[in-house]
């Protein structure tokens, strides 16, 4: 049994959304040249195939992504794929094998501890949530904006003889209504798998990494790739941990900066032309 830091028993990635320019797919690489596992979960939306009829959008990167899970497959990874709502089409191929890689809806996973969880990406609690899931998305980054818009907006309407009416209160009416589809999503979830007997479930599709009991089950999101950098990774021991690109980076680093105490102490270089990206998520970070 390895207990090295980057070897896991078990690794959820999803919403890497390959196909979009949103796709982080060299953090991504950079994660999984560095980790290992047994076993390997790709928890749906990981090709965006909804973007890619809009327009064909591939770079390199994307092709390596992939090359590198096939890789981990024919090392001896079990790679489970369970697609989401971006990727259905890969949904016609349930229950088939795929060179080394298994398709499946939804599957559940022991862990090394014998707890029992559910997998599966999400998306079919759309429905029972009935939100804009959007706005959580747009947040309230855009409420500066829509206070500037809501002046001139109302100017209009005064030419033309009508009212006052609120644009920024509206919007901030349904911000308040998206932050309430987080929850009421991380509670349809788990309501499901406690329906099911299992101790808890891992899933995707809403961008929020999350780990927490939600009545007396264990409600598990892996994140995603286009903003927050997250996996969801099982010790050997078979404790779950959410673990962010940046941390993980950080802790890579890490030996090298003892190696070498003579090293000026900077914060380590990213490689080239990530620099101004990584600045962009440390604002993400702290908002
Ligand atoms: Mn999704």
């Amino acid at each position: 049994m390895s207990d090295a830091p980057l070897a896991f028993r078990s690794i959820w990635i999803s919403d890497v959304h390959l196909g979009t320019a949103g796709c982080q797919a060299d953090y991504l690489l950079d994660f999984l040249k560095h980790a290992e596992c047994e076993h390997l979960y790709l928890v749906g939306d990981i090709i965006d195939g909804w973007a890619l009829k809009r327009s064909w959008y591939w770079k390199q990167s994307h092709n390596d992504v992939i090359q590198k899970v096939l890789r981990k497959a024919r090392k001896g990874t079990q790679v489970t794929y369970i697609p989401g709502n971006h990727d259905e089409g890969a949904r016609q191929f349930l229950g088939l094998m795929f060179g080394d890689i298994r398709i499946e809806d939804e599957v559940i996973h022991t862990t090394a501890d014998g707890r029992r969880f559910l997998i599966l990406h999400g998306d079919r609690f759309d429905g029972v949530v009935q939100c804009a899931k959007w706005l959580a998305i747009v947040g309230d980054r855009a409420y500066g904006i829509t206070l500037r818009l809501n002046y001139w907006f109302n100017r209009l309407r005064a030419r033309l003889g009508l009212g006052y009416w609120s644009l920024s209160q509206y919007l901030k009416h349904k911000v308040k209504t998206a932050v309430n589809f987080v929850g009421k999503f991380e509670e349809a979830v788990a309501a499901e798998a406690k329906a099911r007997g299992v101790d808890g479930v891992i899933c995707g599709h809403i961008h929020k990494a999350e780990m927490r009991e939600i009545d007396g089950v264990l409600y598990c999101n892996d994140g995603d790739w286009v903003e927050s950098l997250t996996a969801l990774v099982e010790t050997h021991a078979g404790e779950l941990k959410i673990i962010t690109w940046q941390t993980f980076y950080a802790e890579q680093q890490a030996p090298r900066l003892i190696a070498a105490p003579d090293a000026p102490r900077q914060p380590q270089a990213l490689p080239v032309g990530k620099q101004s990206t990584d600045l962009s998520m440390e604002k993400r970070v702290a908002a």
